[in-house]
């Protein structure tokens, strides 16, 4: 008796639970400044997903405002009672009519709902891009991106700089989409939508933001120990800005008599199997490239933001940052550490 009380408490106490968790939710939405919003798009792809995620819910709205107001209507009007205990209500079988009402609608409102969506995918998937639109390849590794402009001839990683795109002159920019390991998703839900980075799939996706700012985002499917912190920041930039970002990032890396102790450490340790530095030995691409290192606000895929005593702890450290993360604890000496950090730090 007690199992069934506690049962039937569990069960009525859980549609309430889980509105506050909606009502919790929806006050730190409204509350607090949120870095991502669904309803908010900014970009032509992320317009026209919301615009049928609400065509969607209109028609799933309407027909639960039936199907609601019938089983109201029907369990008030006809519920049972004392006078007719005995009699049964009347028994209908085998009506065509109904039949074929309740296999008929229901067909035509999957088809409605099949029809707005291939429409939306197909708008998205096959729109024409101009010549002038810029072309990134974006590789997902466990856990960070990499970033490469084959146009511009610029490598970066995590923090992903596109020009804003004027509606009257479009430059958007198309994304193509590969993956160095397993299954990956790139999701900024104000630009795009979610579209994955599949292994020997190459996938493309394209966003045209009308504003500048920045945008943020994440992996969008679980790919190992450290996908939760494997975020995306997008800097959307006028277009001066970012012919002065593509400019600098060109250039080969600050080369400074003054840390030459620190290149030394950088050039004789295992750094340079794994990074990148244009301009040095360094040529390995299992990690970021970190010819402008210090371009970036954040480390590790937005796990930290980049200071130097961050820098430091990940160098020393990666797990302190973030657990699980592919890059090993390097045992430094403290002053080959020094040394190094110096070196890092010019590498703007
Ligand atoms: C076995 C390969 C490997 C070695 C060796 C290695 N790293 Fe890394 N490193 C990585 C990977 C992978 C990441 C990305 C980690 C992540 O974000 O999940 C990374 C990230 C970094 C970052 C952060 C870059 C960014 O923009 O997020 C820095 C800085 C860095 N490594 C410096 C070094 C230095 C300095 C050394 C040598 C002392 C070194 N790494 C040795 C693989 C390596
Ligand atoms: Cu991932």
């Amino acid at each position: 008796m007690q199992r069934v009380k506690n049962t039937i408490v569990r069960i009525a106490l859980n549609p309430i639970a889980l509105l506050f968790c909606f009502m919790s939710r929806a006050a730190a939405l409204a509350s607090s400044t949120v870095p991502t919003n669904i309803f908010a798009p900014q970009s032509t792809p992320a317009k026209s997903i919301v615009h049928l995620s609400f065509f969607v819910l209109a028609i799933t709205g309407i027909i639960f405002a039936v199907v609601f107001t019938l089983l109201v209507y029907s369990l008030l009007k006809f519920r049972a009672r004392s006078s007719s205990a005995s009699s049964e209500p009347a028994q209908v079988y085998g009506s065509t009519q109904i039949e074929l009402a309740w296999t008929v609608i229901p067909v035509l409102i999957v088809v409605v709902l099949f029809m707005a969506t291939a429409r939306v995918v197909h708008a998205i998937q096959d729109a024409p891009m101009p010549a002038s639109a810029v072309e990134v390849t974006v590789i997902g590794h466990q856990f960070w991106w990499e970033y490469r402009y084959p146009q511009l001839g610029v490598v970066t990683a995590n923090e992903l700089h596109i020009p804003v795109s004027d509606p009257a002159h479009p430059t958007p920019t198309v994304l193509q989409l590969l993956s160095a390991d397993t299954d990956h998703s790139f999701w900024i839900p104000e630009l795009a939508g979610k579209t994955d980075l599949v292994p020997n799939h190459p996938n493309r996706t394209w966003m045209d933001p009308e504003h500048t700012g920045t945008f943020e985002g994440q992996c969008a499917q679980y790919c190992g120990t450290q996908h939760a912190k494997m975020l995306l920041r997008v800097s959307v930039d006028t277009p001066d800005d970012f012919a002065e970002w593509v400019r600098e990032q060109r250039q080969a890396a600050v080369a400074d008599e003054r840390v030459s102790a620190g290149k030394r450490v950088f050039e004789t340790t295992a750094c340079i199997n794994c990074h990148s530095i244009n301009g040095t030995v360094a040529n390995g691409r299992f990690g970021p490239d970190l010819t402008h290192l210090m371009s970036r606000t954040t480390i590790a895929a937005g796990a930290a933001l980049n200071t130097p005593e961050n820098l430091r702890l990940w160098i020393q450290n990666p797990d302190a940052i973030k657990r699980g993360s592919l890059m090993p604890a390097m045992q430094l000496s403290k002053s080959d550490l020094d040394a190094l950090m110096g070196y890092l730090e010019t590498l703007r």
